[in-house]
């Protein structure tokens, strides 16, 4: 490829036309979404998987709207994305967030295999990382930001459950904002796909480690390592300045005075793991079921640190955001 085609960036206006060219239809763009992305404001985008599935009613109602002030108050728009009765929701109002929140589990949980299902029967689906990443990507938005990425499960290299938001990270050009994966997961097997995949995976921070969700060390280092959210934007830009096509992992640790017990909360997914297995429990259902339990077993204390690391992910994903507009200036 002719490297002056590669200097060229993406443009606002090629992504309306990209926009344009997924059945627009489809799509209902909030008002504060459509303005930003209109004037190239920053906007970060959220999954709803994590309030559906991730998180207990009220709960995950009240830590999505919060998320979403943190978000503004860190100078960027947030997009929360769902699809309600057949039609992609870019940006929900507080109603809307309310009513999916209280929905929970019956709403669908809807990665990328599950869209067209989804759409064609005009369901409400919560989309995981990877049906939020594909939805963003054609609104034009390139910085999400979530909880935890779904990975290679433990025992993968038997039952190949891995999740799909792991390929998604390898086509789909979104950086991703999270606290690295929960170790209900195998977190070497997941950074070896993640790599495969050819996803650059950066730590945020003074430490190099990559993060466990709960706890800010898992024990294995990221490969690379930027001090803040400038390092990161920094990257994407690259990133998109090159055109390549494959979304990246920013990894931001828990703040250590949030992060849960590591004894317990190993004790925690030791146990809630079991119980799956006893139960047969597999496919989709697997990591909304170890969630529950493993809120449960820990009487709550996991899910306070689930909120934290959320609100500290919005903070960082949203100055990302404004680094990024800033660059594309
Ligand atoms: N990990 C978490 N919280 C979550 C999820 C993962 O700590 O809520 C959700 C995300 O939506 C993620 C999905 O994309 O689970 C992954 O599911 P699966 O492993 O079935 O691909
Ligand atoms: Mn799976």
């Amino acid at each position: 490829m002719h490297v002056s085609r590669l200097a060229v960036p993406v443009t606002t206006a090629a992504k309306a036309r990209l926009f344009s060219s997924v059945a627009s239809s489809k799509f209902k763009v909030s008002q504060s979404v459509k303005a930003a992305l209109k004037s190239g404001q920053p906007v970060v985008a959220l999954e709803s998987t994590i309030i559906s599935h991730g998180m207990p009613y009220p709960q995950n109602v009240e830590t999505a709207m919060a998320v979403e002030d943190i978000i503004v108050k860190n100078g960027a728009v947030p997009a929360t994305i769902a699809i309600l009765q057949g039609k992609v929701h870019i940006g929900l109002e507080k109603d809307e967030l309310e009513q999916l929140g209280n929905f929970g589990k019956k709403a669908r949980k809807t990665s990328r295999r599950d869209l067209p299902f989804v759409l064609a029967n005009s369901l409400t689906g919560a989309t995981t990382v990877a049906g939020t990443m594909v939805l963003a990507h054609a609104a034009g938005i390139s910085v999400f930001v979530t909880g935890g990425i779904g990975g290679a499960h433990r025992g993968a290299e038997k039952t190949m459950d891995i999740s799909a938001d792991l390929m998604e990270l390898g086509k789909t050009p979104v950086a991703v904002v999270c606290a690295g994966a929960k170790s209900i997961l195998d977190i070497p097997k997941t950074l070896e796909v993640l790599e495969t995949q050819g996803v650059p995976v950066t730590t945020i921070g003074e430490s190099a480690a990559f993060p466990a969700f709960y706890t800010p060390d898992s024990g294995v280092m990221s490969p690379c390592q930027v001090p803040d959210a400038l390092g990161a934007a920094k990257m994407i830009h690259a990133n998109q300045e090159m055109q390549l096509q494959n979304g990246m992992v920013f990894a931001v640790p828990i703040p250590t005075e949030h992060a849960a017990d590591s004894r317990n909360i190993a004790q925690a997914i030791g146990s809630a793991l079991k119980e799956a297995s006893n139960n047969g429990i597999h496919g989709k259902e697997a990591t909304p079921f170890l969630l529950k339990r493993i809120t449960e077993i820990t009487k709550g204390d996991s899910l306070k640190a689930n909120i934290a690391l959320v609100k500290n992910n919005a903070a960082i994903g949203a100055q990302i955001a404004v680094e990024l507009a800033k660059l594309k200036k």
